[in-house]
């Protein structure tokens, strides 16, 4: 057996061949099979939670206009317009009850001395409330001077028969005692108010008296009067 060679042993002979190319094989196919191969694809997880919100996004465009809101409530009165233009004038009303306006007059032969109501010389009139009755009147005397006398009348308007009571409105008139003895006619004109607080039915009367010079015939002969309401 030393009788074989090193280069002997170096020379692998067939069997030795074959082994070394198996081997060879065998170490491809480990290489091979030391890759990773995948495997058949495994089901499908579960869902995992939400995300974080997302940033706003943009503001879309303006909408279409809406339907017509209904009727509000009715605001406050407003303030008065100007006066309108004045109208024409319209009819004549109906006359108001009682009289506003009466007149009377008398022919009378009433002597007087002292404080006199002159026969029928009196005025009555209705009124409708309170205001003012002017009372005028128109006297006519025939005053009988006796010489070297003075005569001297004065007229009322009076609100009963026996008022001669002298205010501002009394008519006065004096015959001088140098006048020459005679009839002298006078006339008298009165005119007086009355203020009245209600409605009702109200009378005035004319009286005269000679303060001075009596006697004789110093007459009235005749009164005219007119009363007139005015309501306040
Ligand atoms: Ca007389």
């Amino acid at each position: 057996m030393e009788s074989s060679t090193s280069e002997d042993r170096r020379k692998p002979n067939g069997t030795n061949k074959g082994l070394s190319l198996i081997a060879l094989i065998i170490a491809i196919i480990a290489l091979l099979l030391s890759f990773p191969i995948p495997g058949p694809t495994g089901p499908a997880g579960p869902a995992g939670g939400d995300g974080a919100t997302g940033p706003q996004g943009l503001q879309g465009p303006v909408g279409p206009a809406g339907p017509t809101g209904q009727n509000g409530t009715q605001g406050p009165e407003g303030p008065a317009g100007p006066a309108g233009q004045t109208g024409p004038q319209g009819p004549k009303g109906d006359p108001g009850p009682g009289s506003l306006v009466a007149v009377n007059s008398t022919n009378v032969s009433t002597v007087f001395d002292t404080c006199t109501h002159f026969t029928n010389a009196s005025i009555s009139i209705t009124v409708t409330g309170a205001g003012t009755i002017v009372v005028a009147t128109v006297v006519q005397m025939d005053i009988d001077q006796v010489a070297s006398e003075i005569d001297y009348v004065r007229i009322f308007i009076g609100t009963n028969e026996t008022d001669c009571t002298v205010d501002v409105a009394t008519y006065r008139y004096k015959v001088p005692n140098n006048s020459p003895a005679g009839i002298y006619p006078v006339t008298a004109t009165l005119v007086e108010p009355f203020q009245v607080a209600a409605a009702g039915t109200y009378t005035y009367y004319v009286n005269g008296e000679m303060p001075n010079g009596a006697g004789g015939s110093d007459t009235c002969t005749s009164v005219g009067l007119i009363a007139v309401f005015y309501p306040s």
